[in-house]
């Protein structure tokens, strides 16, 4: 999969070339170009945003820069997403479908975000990965970026280890423990220990059951329909 992200500000994308993110660009798993939408912009200052009409507070930024980014990387495979606290929910339900896609191009705005035009122009999806405001859509971008690139093929170790996420099954995890069995008094669960793999899945399930009761009773109500 290709993802191009437009920002003004790429410098905040470096956490992305970290660990299993970075491996899989490494590994060209995933191909992640990191776009500075100010090297499109026609200004003799560079300028990307302005004033918004009609009042108000803050700026917005300016269609120009954002036209020209996008047209230098859409083709016929791109879908066009926006972070925006007003997009869909993002949900690993939406990764899952993101992650079958050839090409994404992801718009960050910032300030009060972009110019309606650049939206009606050219974005298929606005998406929001939860109900608050950020400075800007960096971060949504990366928790996009990052959500859906461990699910592509060969990016995690072992297949298994995406299937049994949470919410996968719309159940959170069980607790989990490694060595030592007994660390300063607190002991592992023997059942963990005992190399019966029917109770341990029991036990696993058990305490998934009474976690997502306690925390996600919305979760469980869903699991019922
Ligand atoms: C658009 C996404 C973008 C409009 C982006 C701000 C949170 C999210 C931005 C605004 C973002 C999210 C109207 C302030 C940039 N913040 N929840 N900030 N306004 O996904």
């Amino acid at each position: 999969m290709r993802i191009d992200v437009l920002t003004l500000f790429p410098e905040s994308f470096a956490p992305l070339k970290e660990s299993i993110i970075g491996r899989a660009v490494e590994n060209q798993k995933l191909e992640l170009n990191i776009i500075n939408i100010r090297d499109f912009s026609t200004d003799k200052h560079k300028k990307c945003d302005d004033e918004i009409f009609g009042g108000g507070d803050g700026m917005l930024m300016t269609p120009q820069p954002l036209f020209d980014a996008i047209e230098s990387v859409l083709d016929k495979n791109s879908k066009v997403i926006y972070m925006s606290p007003k997009g869909e929910q993002f949900t690993q339900k939406a990764a899952k479908e993101l992650a079958t896609l050839q090409h994404l191009i992801i718009i960050c705005g910032h300030y009060e975000g972009i110019d309606q035009r650049v939206i009606d122009a050219f974005v298929d999806m606005e998406i929001s990965i939860g109900d608050y405001v950020l400075t800007g859509g960096e971060l949504p971008a990366m928790v996009v970026v990052d959500t859906v690139a461990r699910l592509l093929p060969n990016v995690l170790h072992s297949e298994n280890s995406a299937k049994c996420d949470s919410f996968e099954d719309d159940l959170l995890e069980f607790p989990q423990y490694t060595r030592p069995a007994e660390f300063r008094g607190m002991k592992v669960p023997e059942i963990l220990l005992s190399g019966n793999h029917g109770e341990i899945a029991k036990w696993r399930r058990e305490q998934s059951e009474l976690i997502t009761s306690a925390r996600r009773p919305d979760l469980i109500n869903r699991r019922k329909k």
